[in-house]
């Protein structure tokens, strides 16, 4: 019996929807971000159970939603409650100031304080718990990111005998930079408990094992076809790397609607036939986003001529406002914005056009469709997805996508891409400058052999790949 045909009970830190309060009430929207943005399709497919966060305290009227909203789709959405002082110790203390900087090679960002891995735990079991009510036998449990590494740990525990599964979204740092972490040990064993381990790139799966090498005693890993096998005192785990992907026939498709199109055409047109350059990020700083200001400050000062005939567009979408870090992040982004276009700007030319919002699809497909050039720096990234919807929204095979090696993307896009490091703002300047100037028939070349790696690889794929090496376990056991 192949994967698909199980029934999946995914766990996640968020369900796919938020909560928001309204005048009647509270109501259901669907969540942004890259872990939903490329699930989403997949759920169609097959049925099951999601557990994970409403981002809301517990109430009837919450509970009464999911319900509602779980009667008209295949999967149930099962919610997950914590207090205030979980949620501050959990999700901003544990994932946000240690996991999240530390895992994109950050660590001067993290906050090691000690109180907060006893929560880390605690929420983990509270997640399982969750999880182990819902879970029959034949299912496939698939846990997603780094909020969630015990929770393998806890469902043993709980006696769940169930394939259990993990795919961690963000990058896996090597030992140098895994080693700070003053609970590296139980983490590599806790991931250890799962059958499955998917990774977004070779590196992190290299950068694992030999973190598993230095810091675990008998755990020992082995080829098995592309994929590796540890084999630990309590199970054998299969550890691949799996690229995510995004529904490409989606992107496109919708991107080739005549309403994107006008609105896309709308965009260009306001700007006075200026080339256009795009960024579209989650307000984070890994996304490297005053590094790429600062390089388009490059541009405009030691480019003179390109000043009139350039604007950037930079869509920020708003991400963890209650933790004081990506509030100082948003002050720095808008004074730099301003400083730009205080410094360079004259009547009739904006240079940076500023939006600080969730767009919906056709909207973020518009921009995608009216940009010549979309620039993905990030410092460092699991994979980055706005890479590669960019890229599958160039229905005229136009377009230049300048991106950082340091994404997990530039992996498979090096191909098309003008890869840059995000810390060298000359540089990020002079890619700028290339794109601007290169002739159509390169960029034809370079984006359609980015779309044809994109399409082929897209999330369907990753679903079948990942779950393709859980389907060895039998041939294994
Ligand atoms: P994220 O860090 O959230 O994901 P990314 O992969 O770039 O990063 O996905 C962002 C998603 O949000 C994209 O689908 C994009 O379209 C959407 N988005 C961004 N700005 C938006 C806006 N203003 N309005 C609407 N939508 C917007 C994490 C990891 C990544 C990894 C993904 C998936 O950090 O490295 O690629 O998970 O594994």
């Amino acid at each position: 019996m192949g994967w698909l045909e199980h029934r999946m009970v995914v766990i996640s830190n968020r369900l796919p929807i938020t909560i928001e309060e309204t005048k009647e009430g509270p109501a259901l929207e669907a969540s942004s971000g890259g872990l939903v943005t490329a699930l989403r399709p997949l759920l169609n497919d097959c049925e099951g159970v999601w557990v994970g966060w409403t981002g809301t305290d517990a109430s009837p009227a919450v509970e009464a939603l999911l319900e509602e909203h779980s009667r008209k789709s295949n999967f149930v959405l099962k919610p997950v409650f914590m207090c205030p002082e979980e949620r501050s110790r959990f999700y901003i203390g544990f994932s946000n100031e240690i996991l999240w900087p530390l895992f994109h090679d950050l660590q001067s960002r993290c906050n090691f304080d000690p109180t907060y891995w006893d929560t880390y735990l605690t929420v983990n079991r509270r997640f399982a718990d969750a999880a182990a009510i819902e879970t029959h036998s034949d299912d496939v449990v698939w846990v997603h990111d780094y909020h969630l590494m015990s929770v393998g740990a806890s469902l043993r525990q709980l006696g769940v005998n169930e394939r259990l599964t993990y795919f961690h979204h963000i990058p896996f740092p090597s030992p140098d930079i895994f080693e700070k972490l003053p609970w590296r040990t139980e983490i590599l064993k806790a991931l250890l408990d799962f059958d499955v381990l998917g990774f977004q790139t070779l590196r992190d799966r290299r950068n694992f094992v030999a973190c598993l090498r230095k810091f675990v005693k008998h755990a020992e890993a082995r080829e098995y076809g592309e994929h590796l096998i540890v084999d630990s005192p309590r199970r054998t785990t299969f550890v691949g790397a799996f690229p995510i992907g995004i529904d490409y026939e989606e992107f496109a498709h919708g991107a080739s609607d005549h309403e994107v199109a006008a609105r896309a055409d709308e965009i260009v047109n306001s700007l006075n036939g200026c080339r256009v350059i795009l960024g579209v990020d989650r307000l984070d700083y890994t996304k490297g986003i005053p590094e790429r200001l600062a390089a388009y400050r490059h541009l405009l000062e030691f480019h003179p001529e390109r000043r009139q005939r350039v604007v950037l567009i930079e869509v920020v979408v708003p991400s963890r406002e209650d933790i004081p870090k990506y509030l100082e992040l948003k002050t720095q982004i808008e004074r730099q914005v301003s400083e730009i276009n205080g410094q360079y700007g004259e009547p009739g030319w904006v240079p940076i056009h500023y939006i600080h919002r969730s767009l919906d699809r056709p909207e973020l497909l518009a921009y995608y469709s009216a940009a010549h050039i979309a620039l993905v720096t990030p410092l460092k990234d699991g994979m980055n997805l706005v890479a590669k919807e960019y890229c599958a929204a160039r229905v005229h095979d136009d377009g230049v996508l300048i991106l950082s090696e340091f994404a997990g993307s530039a992996f498979q896009l090096n191909r098309g891409a003008l890869l840059v490091n995000p810390y060298d703002t000359r540089a990020v300047a002079e890619a700028i400058e290339t794109a601007c100037d290169m002739p159509p028939a390169e960029q034809r070349t370079r984006i359609r052999k980015l779309k044809a790696r994109i399409r082929h690889e897209n999330i369907f794929h990753w679903r079948d790949s990942f779950w393709g090496c859980g389907e060895l376990i039998a041939q294994t056991s």
